[in-house]
């Protein structure tokens, strides 16, 4: 295993973020942090609920179109950042002449498991997983020939715009003539379906949500009562993205010991935990154009909820 980022820095990095997120007005904290055991188990369970179609829609996507990605692309080298997305990998490790298999992630805790296996499913792939932060280190990623970029989920949706154009033409300095990138992204469309799929009747996104709360009390030795926060999904039709919440139920003090500070929350103050936003085909299309792409294809599914692109340098 490939490592760019050890323990260490990672808890560094959460460190910044809480410190930075915590006194920011309104306050934030980044969705990066929600994944720790518990929080990758209830993702997969929201992946799982009625509400939430991104996973199934961009599963179907994948289905149909794996051998015209296979044949357009001859890709040989598959780089997967975010990786983590099992089933949706196999479809294109299944139908692509590869030789190699990069899966990316910022943390090293499942990867590994998942990367080995992988390796004994698919013998004779050589794989090769990172623990990498893809915001930063895509530069240090293994290069090939004939590499296909993939970042899949809807995860894009988590960057604001000026990150994803950072992100965007990061990806492209290092493909090169031949490499792809392929990107998921979920669609603009009606309010109702957007919040549901953000606010589930069953409360696994809720519960996804003040998640992050327990993974600072873990971590930073904070003591947030995860309970006296409610969870809210908000479509914000300006920028097109959901954005969720949390809203502290009473006022409350937090002392979150690793940062030696308290902080402050009055009766209903929302701190914001993630954006995910939407988009249209010609507004990604014009983002990848500025960055340097040309669209190859752009298909969706037959309910036409989540697309799928692939675009070349
Ligand atoms: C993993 C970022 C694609 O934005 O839909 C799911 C995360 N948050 N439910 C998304 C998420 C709440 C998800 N991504």
């Amino acid at each position: 295993m490939d490592r760019h980022l050890d323990p260490a820095e990672l808890d560094a990095a959460l460190r910044r973020d809480v410190a930075l997120g915590l006194t920011s007005r309104p306050k934030t904290l980044p969705p990066k942090w929600f994944y720790d055991e518990r929080g990758s188990e209830l993702f997969d369970e929201i992946t799982r609920l009625e509400e939430y179609y991104p996973t199934r829609r961009e599963r179907s996507i994948l289905a149909e179109r794996a051998a015209e990605i296979a044949e357009l692309t001859g890709a040989r080298t598959l780089v997967e950042l975010g990786a983590g997305s099992g089933e949706k990998t196999r479809l294109l490790l299944d139908a692509l002449p590869l030789a190699g298999y990069v899966p990316v992630d910022v943390s090293g805790e499942f990867l590994g498991d998942a990367a080995a296996k992988i390796a004994e499913e698919y013998p004779g792939l050589a794989v090769l997983p990172v623990v990498a932060d893809y915001e930063h280190h895509l530069k240090l990623l293994p290069d090939g020939e004939r590499k296909i970029v993939a970042f899949l989920g809807g995860t894009i949706g988590n960057m604001v715009p000026a990150e994803r154009e950072g992100f965007f033409t990061g990806v492209r300095e290092i493909l090169g003539e031949g490499d792809a990138l392929l990107l998921g992204a979920d669609l603009v469309k009606d309010e109702r379906r957007l919040v549901a799929a953000y606010d589930d009747s069953l409360g696994v996104t809720a519960e996804f949500n003040r998640n992050v709360l327990r993974v600072i009390n873990a971590r930073l030795d904070a003591d947030f009562d995860p309970e006296s926060f409610q969870h809210l999904a908000v479509w914000d039709p300006g920028q097109e993205w959901i954005e969720m919440r949390l809203r502290a139920r009473g006022r409350q003090d937090v002392r979150v010991g690793a940062l030696g500070v308290t902080v402050h929350f009055e009766d209903g103050e929302e701190m914001r935990t993630e954006i995910s936003a939407k988009f249209r085909r010609e507004g990604l299309e014009r983002e990848l154009a500025e960055a340097g792409y040309r669209v190859e294809r752009f298909w969706t599914d037959a309910a036409g909820d989540f697309s799928l692109t692939l675009a070349r340098p």
